[in-house]
């Protein structure tokens, strides 16, 4: 989408510290980290919210999981534990209209989150 942050750190037009990338997934260091690791992880498709979500987008969506998986594998996070969160909308928290879910790791993790 012409106009989206993500969109353009997806296809290059906007630098973005990427640390995974395959045909429908991209990650990236977030710019404002939350935890020691805070990694974002999207799809390369254009979906404002996961609310927007179509028929045939489970297997995008469902492979951001596995490559959630592989990166805590990389980062030897599997005694320790990360935390995956997604955000779905302003009133939950949503700044950046493009679906991204973030992996957290590398501190303690308190519940509810705020
Ligand atoms: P949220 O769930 O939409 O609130 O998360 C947006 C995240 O995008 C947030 O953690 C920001 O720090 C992050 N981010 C980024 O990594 N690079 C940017 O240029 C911008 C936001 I704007």
């Amino acid at each position: 989408m012409k106009n989206c942050l993500f969109c353009k750190i997806s296809n290059g037009d906007v630098p973005g510290d990427k640390v995974y990338e395959d045909d429908s997934v991209f990650a990236f260091n977030d710019i404002n980290p939350q935890a020691p690791t805070h990694i974002l992880i999207c799809p390369k498709k254009h979906l404002s919210t996961i609310m927007d979500m179509e028929s045939g987008d489970e297997a995008m969506i469902g492979s951001i999981v596995s490559v959630a998986n592989q990166i805590a594998a990389e980062k030897g996070l599997e005694k320790s534990g990360f935390r995956l969160v997604l955000n779905c909308g302003s009133g939950a928290g949503q700044s950046v209209f493009h679906v991204h879910f973030h992996l957290l790791a590398g501190r303690p993790m308190q519940w509810p989150p705020g």
